[in-house]
């Protein structure tokens, strides 16, 4: 069979040959000394772009937020954070096992919260209660369907942090896709959380690496648990490359992924019993209900791979849709086309 046409997730991009040429081409030292060129101007670089004192690169974005929890709070104490969002949902219960905290979910509307929950949910001081310290955003939202915060909800909810001395962490894994879709950029938005975290190996093509930026001295407290963690790494400079060189040439073309998604979502309208609101397509990802045609979404999933087509089935009858770099014009239509002979047309 020729190609996969892959629309489980932005992760599963390859390095493209000049990017490869990059990682072959890079200098290196140990990092662990700090002596890897390569990983310390990948480092200023983030830093700058998110307006930040510090940034440190780390393996994965599970990593980079979990790092950046363990830095902020103490065990015990209490993570606002809403209920959809990957670092409660995805990173394998980190929060509790490595920081020995809990969460303090709130549903928000595709992923995003408005600052008067957030108030409400911050504990008394009263020693029946746990301590609330952290307060998590995501930015864009995965399972909100690639959901870009509004600005304006993010000032409020980082004034309401401030005037309660509490953080503010961001999960911006796809933070590139919210200021590429809205012209905001990532300091503008990064100015209403203390510490944020970004990933090169979604939308950006890289096939490894994150970074958590904040001030020099919680990066310092970052680098401490990160080698703790065991993610110290030594001639990193090679990935590191990768994650300059996606900087470089891959953070503009984000558009088209987003106007793959759109075009998906459009193209999804007319097929028969498919639930999806084309206007909540914002970025590069598309979640749809498929209960309407009678199949699950694991039917529909397995059907469209004899298709070549490979899709996310990420509840009973939910199916989640990503573009990227690896995926062209053609392919949503490509897509288009099996999904309509699956499901059927209206
Ligand atoms: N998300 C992956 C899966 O884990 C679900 C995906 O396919 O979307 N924050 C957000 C918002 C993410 O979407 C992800 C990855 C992460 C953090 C974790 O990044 P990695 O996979 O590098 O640990």
């Amino acid at each position: 069979m020729a190609r996969w046409i892959d629309l489980r997730s932005d992760t599963v991009t390859r390095p493209t040959p000049a990017m490869r040429k990059a990682m072959l081409e890079a200098e290196v030292g140990d990092d662990v000394f700090g002596e890897d060129p390569t990983v310390n101007s990948l480092q200023e670089r983030v830093a700058q772009m998110l307006g930040k004192e510090a940034s440190l690169f780390v393996p994965s974005g599970t990593m980079a937020n979990q790092l950046a929890i363990k830095s902020h709070t103490q065990p015990g104490d209490e993570v606002i954070i809403e209920t959809t969002s990957h670092p409660y949902n995805f990173e394998g219960g980190g929060g509790a096992a490595l920081s020995g905290i809990q969460f303090h979910c709130l549903k928000g509307h595709r992923g995003i919260l408005d600052a008067s929950q957030i108030v409400e949910a911050i504990r008394p001081e009263d020693h029946h209660f746990p301590v609330t310290r952290l307060i998590c955003l995501e930015n864009t939202h995965n399972r909100g369907g690639g959901a870009i915060y509004p600005i304006e909800k993010m000032r409020e909810i980082y004034q309401v942090a401030k005037s309660k001395g509490l953080f503010v962490h961001l999960d911006g894994a796809r933070l590139w896709n919210a200021s590429v879709a809205t012209g905001i950029s990532p300091q503008e938005y990064s100015q209403w959380a203390d510490s944020v975290s970004v990933c090169l190996s979604k939308g950006l093509g890289a096939p490894i690496g994150s970074l958590v930026a904040g001030s020099e001295s919680f990066i310092d407290r970052v680098h401490r648990f990160r080698k703790m963690f065991g993610g110290g790494m030594r001639q990193v400079g090679m990935i590191a490359a990768a994650g300059l060189y996606a900087l470089d040439h891959h953070l503009e073309r984000l558009k088209q992924d987003h106007q793959n998604a759109k075009r998906l979502a459009v193209g999804l309208r007319e097929i028969k019993g498919v639930s999806l609101d084309p206007k909540h397509v914002e970025t590069n990802i598309v979640i749809f209900d498929v209960a309407e045609t009678g199949k699950t979404a694991q039917q529909v999933a397995e059907a469209m791979k004899h298709h070549g087509v490979l899709i996310h089935a990420i509840g009973k009858t939910q199916i989640r849709l990503v573009t990227h770099l690896d995926v062209t014009e053609e392919d949503i239509e490509t897509a288009l086309k099996a999904f309509g002979e699956v499901i059927g047309r209206r």
